[in-house]
């Protein structure tokens, strides 16, 4: 019953937004109505039964609802939803979901006290701003206060950052249970999106008493929420929830495409099995014999289920990694062989040390590039303006470069960059004067501050520390912090198109917590021919392992090693880094 409820769901959304903004009391229930038919549907809805011509044969559904359930069913999406969607503050959305909170409230807290997300919500209850509106009382504000700690407790998508090694722990931990063969995450912990709503857990065993038995019995979990046989879930102290289930080996492969998604992702490919006379489902994928009774329940033999790889090539496609399982792609990816790894990095160009706000002197950042085999390191301190960072004044910064240089001498086995991250100002000039960028070998440009700056001022300080001469790359060029801050929204088309001319790499900043350039803004720059850095901006040891993230929001950007110079040879991003300095 998954997609009829989404569907469902979006319905729902749809009326409460309309109710928001002030619609008209007949197309608001219209629309209510509609949810309510789709949740007591008796079956799923699938390309088939999501015919317009069919549809409308159902009470209540008009044709208007009835291509817009048609095209739910067929892409995921609903424009004219989204659209509506934007037409609001994003973070009412937010303040929306909170149990206790209808339309007419949210409504209310919008026109007549500016609220526009959780934050401004929770900030103008405290300051006693909302008091005077109709029906807020005390009671109700503290209640609405509750409602946003818990939700910020529970219901919240988690970085990547966290879910991760939460994740590794647990697949550790039953990967020595006895009868389990295989064992993997899936979901979109697997996709390597950056947020996690919850982390799906895949084991293949005879007998799922042993795995189950250790999933509960983790230190970590507060609460076990559903303990079946083959399905358990359970909710970690973190507030985080995890689904595992258990499955035969032969149907390893299924389950895992099946629960690696992305569920748009599984609608093409079940559709691409009936476009080649098969069905495809979690348990594998099965010849049409034209029986409306599950495959798997007749013993009927499948085509493939053991493993994804023959799955994909029974439906005439190649594994298709899973960063790209979004959407509908089905793989008319002609460059995945191409695509960023990992060991593919052969350089870090975003590092600090104690001179500003790292935590490694310049000796321990070496041998922290060194021992991951790099060819290159560029030790990129703050600039003076950055001041809560410890940015470096210019005596300090040269005097800083000069050491860097000495270093470089004495390890002939690393080429160490003397350079800066300089900071971008408001108004999109540079924190030290050309004279003083012109001595380093490499300059990183970044947003530090004036992060809510509109769109078009955002673009045009940005445009002009891409096309300033001695400017190699753009750090985190958004400055968005996930669940944490929006960041700048410049068009980054125009930033593309800059860069490109210039060549000028955008970065994608590596750490969890900022993943910027986002996954569709390096498929953009991908799009603009546009180099990509992808740097961990390390300030501790340890950080150099942050470099997965960046990883896979660079394959789900489709970031091919030819585009991103940290996958060079070193003559080759020497070449480019010297082309910078005339
Ligand atoms: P999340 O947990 O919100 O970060 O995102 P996912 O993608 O991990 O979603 P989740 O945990 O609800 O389900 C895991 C996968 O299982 C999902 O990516 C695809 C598959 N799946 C779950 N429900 C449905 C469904 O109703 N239809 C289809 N086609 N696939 C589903
Ligand atoms: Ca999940
Ligand atoms: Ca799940
Ligand atoms: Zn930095």
């Amino acid at each position: 019953m998954g997609s009829n409820r989404s569907l469902a769901g979006r319905f729902h959304q749809a009326a409460a937004i309309l109710e928001i903004t002030g619609a008209n009391a007949f197309r608001i229930n219209a629309v209510a109505r509609v949810a309510g038919i789709l949740e007591d549907l008796p079956a799923d809805l699938d390309a088939e039964s999501a015919e317009v011509a069919r549809l409308v044969k159902i009470d209540g559904i008009g044709k208007s609802s009835a291509e817009k359930i048609h095209e739910f069913v067929t892409t995921g999406t609903i424009a004219e939803f989204d659209a509506l969607r934007d037409g609001i503050p994003a973070g009412l959305i937010d303040v929306l979901a909170l149990p206790g909170l209808g339309p007419k409230t949210v409504r209310a807290l919008w026109e007549q006290g500016g609220v526009t997300d959780l934050a401004s919500l929770e900030s103008k209850i405290d300051a006693g701003e909302l008091a005077s509106i109709p029906r807020m009382g005390p009671k109700t504000l503290s209640n609405i206060k509750e409602a946003i700690e818990f939700s910020r407790r529970s219901a919240g998508r988690i970085r990547i950052g966290k879910a991760l090694p939460l994740a590794e722990s647990i697949v550790e931990r039953l990967a020595d249970t006895p009868g389990t063969t295989r064992i993997a995450y899936a979901g979109s912990l697997r996709r390597g999106q950056e947020t996690i709503g919850d982390i799906d857990v895949l084991v293949a065993s005879g007998d799922p008493g042993p795995a189950t038995e250790s999933l509960t019995s983790h230190p970590g979990v507060e609460k076990v929420l559903l303990s079946g046989r083959t399905k358990t879930s359970v909710r970690l102290k973190e507030g985080v929830q995890v689904d595992l289930r258990v499955v035969p080996e032969e149907q390893f492969g299924a389950a895992l495409l099946y629960f690696t998604g992305s569920k748009q992702h599984n609608v093409r490919l079940r559709e691409l099995a009936i476009s080649r006379s098969m069905r495809l489902n979690e348990y594998g994928l099965f010849p049409d014999d034209g029986s409306p009774e599950p495959p798997q329940e007749r013993g009927v033999k499948p085509v493939a289920s053991r493993t994804e790889e023959e799955i994909y090539e029974a439906l005439g496609l190649r594994l298709l990694p899973p960063e790209l399982r979004e959407e509908a792609a089905t793989g008319a990816w002609t460059n995945v062989d191409e695509l960023v790894t990992a060991p593919a990095i052969r350089a870090e160009l975003h590092a600090h040390t104690t001179e500003s706000d790292g935590s490694m002197s310049l000796e321990e950042l070496i041998e922290q590039a060194r021992s991951r085999g790099f060819h290159t390191l560029a030790v990129t301190d703050h600039s003076k303006s950055s001041v809560q960072a410890n940015g470096l004044s210019v005596e300090r910064l040269l005097a800083h470069a000069a050491r860097v240089r000495e270093a470089n001498a004495r390890h002939p086995d690393i080429t160490v960059l003397a350079g800066s991250e300089v900071d971008i100002m408001a108004d999109g000039t540079l924190d030290y004067e050309d004279e003083v960028l012109a001595q380093l070998d490499w300059v990183i440009a970044s947003p530090h501050s004036s992060l809510r700056q509109d769109p078009a001022t955002a673009t045009r300080r940005l445009l002009k520390a891409i096309t300033h001469p001695l400017v190699h790359a753009i750090g985190h060029p958004t400055g968005r912090i996930i669940n944490g801050r929006e960041g700048l929204n410049p068009d980054l088309g125009e930033l593309c198109a800059a860069a490109r001319e210039h060549r000028t790499a955008l970065e994608l900043n590596a750490n969890p917590a900022r993943l910027d350039l986002r996954d569709a803004h390096v498929r953009l720059a991908m799009e603009h021919e546009v180099l990509v850095t992808v740097d961990t901006d390390a300030h501790q040891p340890g950080d150099f392992d942050l470099l997965r993230y960046g990883i896979g929001t660079a394959r789900r950007g489709g970031l091919t090693r030819s585009a991103c110079p940290n996958c060079w040879e070193a003559a080759d991003l020497m070449d480019w880094i010297g082309s910078k300095r005339g």
